[in-house]
């Protein structure tokens, strides 16, 4: 019987070094528990990250992948299949764009939609060859792929990585003034914003920046652009984190939860005047808008509508964020997040920091990660009920007490 020490030192031997886990080896997944090998449940408060919004292994979702998978799997665009039109149509609909480009990572995703506006300001805006700009928050995560880092702030994700891709602007997140400083320049064709940055620490805006930003980028022909890939699909309350400021980007970006976890499901949305600047054989993936990806994407849509997720996200939210409030720790500092994707910011005391909480937290069964040193996400799948919010609270609680 190996021990997870075992899994580790494999993993360890054969496995590349671009991660640093928390020590626990997962075998199971149902709602909102994970088991480890040795039987041992947890609630998971990652939903890795942002993509279980629907709960482990969904019996609707696994029901449509299964059938679907035994039937056809591949076909590559080079032909049509039975199921991508009927996906297309269903998402489009529901997001209210005039068409979607299926892909299969959030980064990928990202990169249509900076190819998407560049090609959208040589072909409609009339940018100079060569010469498009996109404004970016410092602080940003869209992905890990050479462009992206090039306007990451993080040296972690860009260090040592270059030369990088030009054409991109920095901005301080939630600066209105920055915003209309940078779109001064006509070159500008974009603005590619997280809605709420996740990574930096569910850093939430102030009331009415993204509409303030929204405007201004109308004003200036500029494509307002929602990384609504951790954000989006119900995690913080609404179906779109947009939806809180009713504001409809020009070109919104989705992932991880499109598919509830079961593949990888990415998707960009716009309307004609935007996405058919990108011709036939400009762009596309191998599996980008498979067969499998289309029904398990409409299954896993479904089920956020079905189980009204983002209403249940709204509400735990806010006893969530309530009783974490009222832990008493000279630890827990400032508490913030929207929906079901919150953190807490964790002072240090006596050497102990985020992890040593987490490590605490897994003790008592629950698992989640800290991101920057000090902050500790909690985003556990929306299907989430009130007392298992009740008994996540004590845990956490409890976690704490211990290094008082
Ligand atoms: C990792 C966190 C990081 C994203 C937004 C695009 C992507 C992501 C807003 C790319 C991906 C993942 C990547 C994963 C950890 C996690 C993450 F913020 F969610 F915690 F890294 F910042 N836009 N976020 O959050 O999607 O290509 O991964 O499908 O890289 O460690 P992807």
């Amino acid at each position: 019987m190996m021990t997870s020490q075992d899994y580790i030192a494999r993993e360890e031997k054969y496995g590349a070094h671009n991660y640093h886990p928390l020590p626990v080896v997962l075998d199971k997944g149902e709602g909102v528990y994970v088991w480890d090998i040795q039987g041992k449940r947890y609630f998971d408060f990652l939903s890795a990250y942002s993509a279980v919004n629907q709960g482990h292994v969904h019996p609707a979702i696994l029901k449509a992948m299964t059938e679907q998978a035994s039937k056809l799997t591949l076909t590559s665009r080079a032909f049509y299949n039975s199921a991508l039109g009927e996906y297309e149509e269903f998402a489009a609909k529901l997001f209210g764009y005039d068409k979607i480009l299926p892909m299969n990572s959030g980064a990928e995703a990202d990169e249509t939609a900076i190819k998407l506006a560049r090609k959208w300001g040589y072909n409609v805006k009339g940018v100079p060859d060569n010469e498009a700009k996109i404004v970016v928050c410092e602080n940003n995560f869209h992905g890990r792929t050479t462009t992206i880092i090039s306007f990451s702030t993080d040296p972690t994700a860009y260090k040592n990585y270059g030369p990088f891709t030009p054409g991109f602007v920095q901005i301080p997140y939630n600066d209105i003034s920055a915003l209309k400083a940078a779109l001064k320049d006509s070159n500008v064709v974009g603005f590619l914003v997280e809605p709420i940055q996740g990574e930096a620490g569910v850093m939430v805006p102030d009331e009415g920046y993204l509409t303030e930003a929204y405007k201004m980028c109308k004003e200036k022909n500029v494509l307002f652009i929602a990384d609504e890939v951790q954000t989006g699909i119900a995690r913080t309350g609404k179906l779109l984190a947009c939806d809180h400021e009713n504001i409809k980007p020009d070109v919104l970006i989705l992932g991880k939860a499109l598919s509830g976890g079961f593949y990888p499901i990415s998707a960009v949305l716009a309307d004609d005047d935007i996405m058919l600047t990108i011709a036939p054989g400009e762009h596309g993936s191998t599996f980008g808008g498979n067969p499998i990806a289309a029904k398990v994407a409409m299954a896993a849509l479904n089920v956020v509508k079905d189980e009204k997720l983002a209403e249940n996200a709204e509400k735990m939210g806010q006893i969530f964020r309530e009783g974490l409030k009222n832990i008493k720790s000279d630890m827990v500092g400032i508490v913030r997040g929207k929906g079901l994707l919150n953190a807490m910011i964790i002072t240090p005391k006596n050497g102990k920091v985020a992890w040593d909480v987490c490590i605490a937290m897994r003790d008592n069964g629950l698992l989640a990660k800290p991101t920057h040193d000090d902050i500790i996400r909690f985003a556990p799948p929306l299907v989430i009920n009130e007392a298992q919010i009740k008994e996540s609270l004590a845990i956490i609680e409890k976690s704490l007490s211990q290094f008082e």
